[in-house]
């Protein structure tokens, strides 16, 4: 088996120009492994803490002085590396070695080991796996809350997936299809659009959220697709953003709206059902596991979705699981802190029928790692963008191993579509 030689570890920056860590592992001398650590904005409470007291600088400088303890560990096992951090960093959220250390080595060690074995990353982490089921790719084509500036919608994201599509490359060249087609369609309604984009880059126009639906279901209709049937849309509302504790509302800043819980559950129902979405992304805040079974229950035909909900976290998985409160599941391994964690959470969702989609962050680099985690977690999803160099390496790297044979074709829809 590979084991970790050496290990350099340096500050980089991410896509939004923010310092990150980037880890190198080398297993047996020879074979490089590379990972950079995402990050997010509409970061969930319950998240790993991504640097030592907010510092990258003192998060490297740590690292440097503790990376000895990884040598002699086989960088194919995700779980004896796990251990070994846990050795050092015992905390519930990695608040002492930095979860960006935490990914990043993680991660890191597996690309390493990935090369000593001449096999592919999403094999090291799932040797079982006999043939590759693509996830859809759930593009955002319209961005507003956390990712984008005054005006632009309340809601997050307004997202849209190919669900009848039969490749990998069909998919993703539809997405990017629907992404110019709702340019515009901006341009139509705002002749001083100037090409504004959020984080992911989603368009970010001055427009209300519901003429963001609406608008992102005519640029479907104008490209020749049924939006209730063929390229179908969802919605990320990230609701902790827009839940104010003090006053119990979800507190629709830019339309000038408050809505109460009540009020939430009627809104989000009526867009997933006028709409037909075939995805609901925490429509409801972080801690309210009750009232997301009720939408759950309302929707079967819908992937009501925890992400800050869940925050990649198997304990919080376990109780969703209980309580029906998602049918779909975020996977981002920087919110569960080691690659170890987020397949364990992955494995308790795929035990309780909870489909995955495994998604990148608002702050990326071009680290297409998951990809490679998304085949290896049988994942129904990948959300990761449409367009910019960081969001379409992972699009890119899909179609590479759409390349290596033994592929299934598209993941398989089962209960919802
Ligand atoms: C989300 C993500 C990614 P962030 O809320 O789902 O789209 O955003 O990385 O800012 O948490
Ligand atoms: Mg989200």
């Amino acid at each position: 088996m590979p084991e970790i030689t050496s290990i350099e570890e340096r500050l980089v920056f991410n896509s939004r120009g923010d310092k990150t860590i980037e880890i190198d592992v080398l297993s047996d001398n020879k074979y490089q492994g590379r990972a950079c650590a995402p990050s997010g904005a509409s970061v969930g409470m319950y998240e790993a803490q991504s640097f030592i007291q907010n510092d990258p600088e003192l998060t490297l400088k740590n690292f440097k002085g503790l990376k000895n303890k990884f040598f002699g560990i086989d960088s194919s096992d995700p779980k004896n590396l796990h251990n070994a951090i846990k050795t050092v960093d015992p905390s519930d959220n990695y608040s002492v070695i930095g979860g960006s250390v935490a990914y990043a080595l993680t991660i890191a060690s597996v690309d390493s080991a990935a090369k000593a074995m001449n096999v592919p990353f999403y094999k090291v982490l799932n040797p079982k796996l006999e043939k590759i089921s693509f996830p859809y790719p759930l593009g955002n084509v319209l961005g507003g809350g956390a990712h984008a500036g005054p005006g632009t919608p309340d809601l997050q994201e307004f997202l849209i997936c190919p669900v009848k599509s039969l490749s990998i490359f069909e998919a993703i060249s539809l997405n990017s299809h629907i992404h110019k087609e709702v340019k515009k369609s901006i341009e139509k309604i705002d002749s001083k659009f100037t090409y504004g984009k959020g984080d992911e880059g989603g368009w970010a126009p001055a427009i209300i959220n519901d003429r963001a639906i609406e608008l992102v279901e005519n640029a479907i209709i104008r490209c020749g697709y049924d939006p209730k049937k063929e390229i179908r849309m969802g919605i990320d509302f990230a609701s902790s953003s827009l839940w104010d504790n003090n006053r119990k509302v979800y507190d629709y800043q830019r339309e000038g709206i408050i809505r109460t819980t009540e009020e939430q559950i009627e809104y989000v129902n009526k867009l997933i059902h006028d709409y037909n979405l075939i995805y609901a992304e925490d429509p409801l805040h972080e801690e309210d596991f009750e009232n997301m079974s009720i939408i759950t229950k309302d929707n079967p035909m819908c992937l009501v979705t925890g992400d800050d909900l869940l925050v990649t976290n198997t304990n919080r998985a376990r109780v969703a699981a209980k309580k029906r409160a998602c049918s779909g599941a975020i996977l981002k391994v920087n919110q569960a802190g080691t690659l170890y964690d987020a397949m364990l959470f992955a494995e308790e969702c795929n035990n309780n029928n909870i489909k995955i989609i495994t998604s990148h962050r608002s702050g990326e680099s071009v680290d297409n790692h998951i990809s490679h985690i998304s085949i290896a977690t049988n994942s129904l999803m990948i959300k990761t963008g449409v367009v910019g160099g960081e969001r379409i390496s992972k699009l890119n790297e899909l179609l590479r191993v759409s390349e290596y044979g033994l592929i299934e074709g598209m993941a398989k829809w089962s209960n919802v579509s």
